[in-house]
């Protein structure tokens, strides 16, 4: 026999469409202004998200367990970026099979970034983290979502749009350039 919940339990249980299918972490709340770039354009795609602190080193346990538990809670791509000593995507990496991009942080406490680079590019054999540039946060975004889109038309309907609408915007510039008569002679 079916049974309806009440209204208030209703509410609070997430329709399976709010499920998070990208989970966006990173170690402190000082990466959160250039993370942040990661949750607009997702949020822009319409792909569902959650977005927190997990540090590598100040809560070793709560990293175990999110990592652990990243696939039963329906997340499917992992966006995971730290700097300085960036631990953080590659311990995660290590603890599930989900794929997991790294986005390095050109932090204060960042050897110009560089350590943050190294500390989640070289990673064994087996285990990878898919590193993309320095504060690249937006470009985790896209290549998260086209992850999801391999088996998402909406998804890669709305990547070939936004492919779409970076093309224009060179045109755009391209044609004020020629009517300005630029020259860089
Ligand atoms: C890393 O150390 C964090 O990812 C952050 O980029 C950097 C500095 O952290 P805070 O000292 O600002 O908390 O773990």
């Amino acid at each position: 026999m079916s049974t309806t919940l009440p209204a208030s339990s209703a509410a609070d249980t997430p329709a399976p469409n709010d499920t998070p299918l990208v989970g966006i972490i990173m170690g402190s709340q000082s990466d959160l202004k250039t993370m942040s770039a990661a949750a607009e354009l997702l949020r822009q795609f319409g792909v569902t998200y959650e977005i927190t602190l997990v540090s590598a080193h100040r809560t070793p346990h709560r990293l175990v367990e999110y990592a652990e538990t990243a696939r039963k809670r329906g997340l499917r791509v992992i966006i995971a970026g730290g700097g300085g000593a960036a631990h953080l995507p590659g311990m995660v990496a290590s603890f599930t099979t989900l794929p997991v991009i790294g986005v390095p942080i050109n932090s204060v406490t960042s050897i110009h970034g560089l350590d943050s680079i190294l500390s989640m590019l070289q990673m064994p054999a087996g285990v990878p983290v898919a590193t993309v540039a320095l504060d690249g946060a937006a470009n985790a975004a896209v290549l998260a979502t086209q992850m999801l889109a391999l088996t998402n038309a909406r998804l890669a309907d709305v990547l070939e749009k936004y492919r779409t609408s970076l093309k224009d915007k060179v045109m755009r510039t391209i044609e004020e350039l020629r009517k300005g008569g630029f020259s860089d002679d």
